[in-house]
């Protein structure tokens, strides 16, 4: 028998430390940890499902899913005993040696996407940029682009994270400014513009252009249908290798296994991340034919952590959930009622737009009324978290699990607090 203390100390405790207030936890991270990001007043101690628990034992709906990392929900049992059980045969051993898990997980992601081979690594902005590693070294091998010359096209308002690599490509001065000198080689067009895209590709010493099939950060901006269509053809007329960046909004994200699904067209270098690690450990992944990946011999690229054990036993997990569980076909199902109940219950004048695909989708608020921060903070208080890009969206992103009345329940959260708005 536990005496009383021992309980009262037990159930005040997670296991790893005594349970604090959200003050005592806002207080404790602003103080040690850099301020590099302005969160939100909530600290979160527990998750299942599509749902967080506050300090407090306050329930919310988590509407980022940490940007899109926990598609398949907060502690899916089959992700965490999947790396419960790696992690105690084998975690990691680097790639100066074979291990018994990545070829399965090799094979396994490169036959689900269709590629013959997968260059592994840990965060999405090392996936990118060894895509354009990749697309560089085959421009100098196969489209024989003078040493040092070779071009990779952007789109304005990309975003692919926060190297000094990713922040050249930038157009946002929050990303870049303070931050140069910057890397030689990147231009930028502007997003779901062939025209533009045609004329920069022209240009011989082009080696890739790179894009998400739908901007995340930019505001979940969509191109016109047949875009993505344009971009393969006008890739293949110049000869010039399509990196699509679905790191975002891949593996369910959009209703589709990926967003390029939409239009039925594969890119040359096919970039994951986020999800693929299950939300429990970072996974990414370049995939590629071998006659773009093979440009790439031993010794010319690599990393500690990639394709470790315990990273691709999970990736194999989590891409198991994706097929099993029909992720893509809920967050198709589910994102047409969001955005339908949305459309036909926000006060039109404070929401000026709502857009989206899938579960990957974006209110527009007029700024006359409120701005985005105050609506996210409102929404809080009433038990659902989102996250705002710029001063006038909300993005809202659940897990891809999310059931009927688990949506229902979340939008009514959504349209009472934006409704209640006073204009
Ligand atoms: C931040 C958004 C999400 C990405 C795409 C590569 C990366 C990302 C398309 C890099 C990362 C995250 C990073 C986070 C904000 C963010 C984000 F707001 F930008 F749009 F997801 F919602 N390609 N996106 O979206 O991946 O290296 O971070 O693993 O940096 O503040 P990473």
């Amino acid at each position: 028998m536990l005496s009383k203390c021992a309980l009262a100390a037990r159930t005040a405790s997670n296991g790893f430390r005594r349970w604090k207030s959200t003050r005592e936890i806002i207080e404790k991270e602003s103080k040690y940890a850099a301020h590099n990001y302005h969160p939100l007043p909530v600290a979160l101690c527990r998750g299942e499902g599509v749902f967080v628990w506050d300090a407090e034992g306050k329930r919310y709906f988590d509407y980022l899913s940490g940007y899109s990392a926990n598609n398949f929900g907060h502690c899916h049992p089959k992700i965490v005993e999947t790396l419960r059980r790696q992690s105690g045969i084998l975690h990691h051993t680097s790639r100066a040696f074979f291990n018994d898990v990545l070829g399965e997980y090799a094979e396994k992601v490169t036959k689900l996407f269709g590629y013959d081979k997968v260059l592994p690594m840990n965060t999405g902005v090392e996936a990118d940029d060894t895509a354009c590693k990749l697309a560089r070294k085959w421009g100098y091998r196969k489209k024989n682009i003078p040493n040092n010359q070779a071009k990779i096209i952007f789109c304005s308002d990309n975003f692919w994270g926060r190297s000094l690599a990713a922040v050249s490509a930038s157009t946002d001065p929050q990303s870049f400014e303070g931050y140069g000198p910057f890397m030689p080689g990147f231009s930028c067009v502007p997003f779901n513009d062939l025209q533009a895209l045609e004329t920069a590709l022209s240009d011989p010493l082009v080696c890739a252009f790179m894009v998400e099939p739908i901007q995340g950060e930019a505001g979940i901006k969509i191109p016109a249908d047949g875009y993505l269509k344009g971009v393969r053809r006008l890739c293949d007329k110049h000869n010039v290798l399509w990196i699509a960046d679905e790191i975002q909004t891949g593996l369910g994200r959009t209703g589709k296994r990926l967003a390029v699904d939409y239009e039925d067209v594969k890119p040359d270098i096919l970039v994951l991340g986020k999800a693929l690690g299950g939300g429990v450990y970072p996974v990414s992944a370049c995939l590629a034919n071998d006659d773009v990946m093979l440009v790439i011999e031993p010794g010319t690229h690599g990393s500690t952590f990639g394709g470790n054990p315990l990273g691709s036993q999970v990736a194999i997990a989590a891409l198991e959930v994706l097929e099993e569980e029909k992720v893509a076909e809920n967050a198709k199902k589910m994102g047409d009622i969001f955005r339908r109940n949305l459309r036909d219950r926000l006060n039109k004048k404070v929401v000026i737009e709502v857009r989206g695909k899938g579960l990957l989708n974006a209110i527009v608020i007029n700024r006359n009324y409120a701005d985005a921060w105050d609506v996210c903070l409102k929404m809080k208080d009433a038990g659902l978290i989102a996250k705002h890009t710029h001063e006038d969206i909300i993005r809202f992103a659940p897990p891809l699990v999310i059931d009927e009345n688990q949506l229902q329940e979340s939008s009514d959260i959504i349209s009472n607090t934006v409704n209640s708005i006073e204009l």
